[in-house]
């Protein structure tokens, strides 16, 4: 069985924090109010699951410690506004390589950043926390049927895949189903989404419009958020998964949802304000809004749902008359044109600078591609989302180590752009490139191993992040070529 620990005691938090303790795990519960601490621990209950019982196994805390030390994973179920704060407190009690499972759903609006960047970002403030690894764990989860055992399903997404295979081995049960998705920004970025759309579906079926209208706001709901997604790099099938499609219609069909219920409060005529006071809880959807409207502008991005849904939460528009807008625009085809050109790839990088989005570089010959190299890729993209290498050509090889690397260039380059972490190969011929190469790609993050330790901090005067990562010391090319020559050597 495993340790957890969780930060934040709220709905769904909790519902998990039951399921896991419930399945023989070892969980403590952590929230920055005193008083839920007491009461919970109290009570046993929580106000917003009235039935269900919560085990008394589960340990509560006001001390954010207790649930950073010693336990295999972190759950940050905080809801997203607080996620930022919440890790800096905890952040000099988390070890490096620590698993965080985040299940906060939102965008932050002045870096864009989705959750696991954000807390990506704020852990590795210190430079020392380069090999936590982030799981985002979404889907069609209301905390309520989870709470009561009800079947469901959900998606545990990571760069790296073992990761996101342990979360599975730890989350899965004879009721909660999980699903592994490399995809981790699509997984995000739906869960952010989403939430917008079921605003809609509630503010028109609070104008009294039936299930058509629900049926269109969330089908045309999903074209405009898998839209954003494919010009932000994600994978087409995450939007018809369940954190994609499967998360938008339980919370734009069920009035468990709380943005669902805001929304058809505010279609029935109440303010934001009201209808948030009303419903008592955070309604992720309004604070995903001006993230989303940025995003829409960033990438250019046709979506007339979510700056509708923005022009009645924000701009005191009508909801009606924003409703017949809609109607009234002009014809549209289902079938959006599709780029895939690198063009298209090297203009999208060219715009992801404002947006948060984090790219890394890293350089090397990678000759002989080996495990060691592959652990270097690995944890370079887990801190970004889009990893581009500057690999050395023959040339430069020879003349910088004397001898040429056993495969060439084309050969390095085919076998670097196998793997599933590296995007984009550029070649590396001198040493001085590496400051155009930042600017010309906007690179945010530089990765190497600890080798080069204080060779490239000058970069980060031009604001980027420098980190060098541990070598795996047992391996290299060179160690591999001799030891292919004494094998050669070895008499029959
Ligand atoms: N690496 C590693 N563990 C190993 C071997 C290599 O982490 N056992 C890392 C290196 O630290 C480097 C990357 O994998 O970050 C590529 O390694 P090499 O091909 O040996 O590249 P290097 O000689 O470091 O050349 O401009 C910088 C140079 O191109 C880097």
């Amino acid at each position: 069985m495993y340790k957890i620990g969780v930060l934040g005691a709220g709905t769904w938090g909790m519902a998990l924090a039951r399921m896991l303790a419930n399945a023989g795990n070892e969980v403590r519960v952590w929230s920055a109010l005193e008083r839920e601490v007491e009461e919970f621990s109290k009570t046993r209950r929580h106000p917003n699951l009235p039935k269900m019982i919560i085990p008394d196994e589960i340990i509560f805390t006001k001390n954010i410690e207790d649930v950073c030390t010693d336990v295999d994973i972190i759950l940050c179920a905080v809801p997203s506004p607080f996620v930022r704060s919440t890790i800096a407190s905890a952040r000099p009690f988390i070890k490096d390589g620590q698993i965080i499972v985040d299940v906060a759903k939102g965008i932050e609006a002045n870096t864009l950043f989705t959750m696991t960047q954000v807390i990506m970002s704020e852990i590795n403030k210190d430079g020392s926390h380069g090999n936590v690894k982030l799981v985002a764990l979404s889907g069609p989860t209301h905390a309520e049927e989870v709470s009561l055992d009800m079947p469901t399903t959900i998606v545990s997404a990571c760069h790296d895949m073992n990761a996101a295979e342990l979360v599975q081995d730890i989350f899965m049960n004879t009721c909660m189903r999980v699903y592994t998705n490399v995809d981790i920004l699509g997984v995000e970025l739906c869960g952010a989404m989403k939430n917008i759309i079921a605003l809609a579906s509630g503010i028109s079926a609070g104008l009294g419009y039936g299930d058509n209208a629900k049926a269109a706001l969330i089908t045309r709901g999903m074209s405009e958020i898998t839209r954003l997604g494919l010009k932000m790099g994600c994978m087409e099938q995450t939007f018809s998964g369940l954190a994609g499609i499967g998360d938008l219609i339980v919370t734009a069909t069920s009035m468990h949802s709380r943005n669902n219920k805001a929304g058809y409060l505010i279609g029935s005529g109440m303010t934001p304000e009201e209808a948030k006071k009303e419903v008592g809880m955070v309604v992720e959807g309004i604070n995903a809004l001006p993230a989303a409207m940025r995003l829409m502008r960033h990438y250019h991005v046709e979506m007339p749902l979510t700056y509708a849904i923005n022009a009645v939460i924000n701009e005191g528009a009508d909801a009606g008359e924003t409703v017949r807008k809609l109607m009234e625009r002009g014809k549209k085809s289902e079938i959006d044109k599709s780029v895939s050109t690198l063009d298209f790839e090297s203009s999208l990088l060219k715009s992801k600078k404002d947006t948060g989005m984090r790219r890394v570089m890293t350089y090397g010959g990678f000759d002989l591609l080996h495990y060691g190299h592959i652990n270097l890729l690995r944890r370079a993209k887990a801190l970004g989302d889009y990893l581009i290498v500057g690999l050395s050509t023959d040339e430069f090889r020879a003349k910088e180590k004397g001898e040429p690397c056993f495969f060439d260039y084309q050969k390095r380059k085919e076998l670097l752009l196998s793997t599933r972490y590296v995007d984009l190969v550029i070649p590396e011929d001198s040493w001085s490139q590496k400051i155009p190469n930042i600017k010309e790609y906007h690179i945010d993050v530089l990765v190497m191993g600890d080798h080069w330790r204080g060779k490239f901090d000058y970069l980060r005067n031009y604001g980027v992040d420098v980190i060098y990562l541990p070598r795996t010391p047992e391996v290299s090319t060179t160690m591999i070529k001799e030891e292919v020559k004494q094998g050669e050597n070895v008499p029959d």
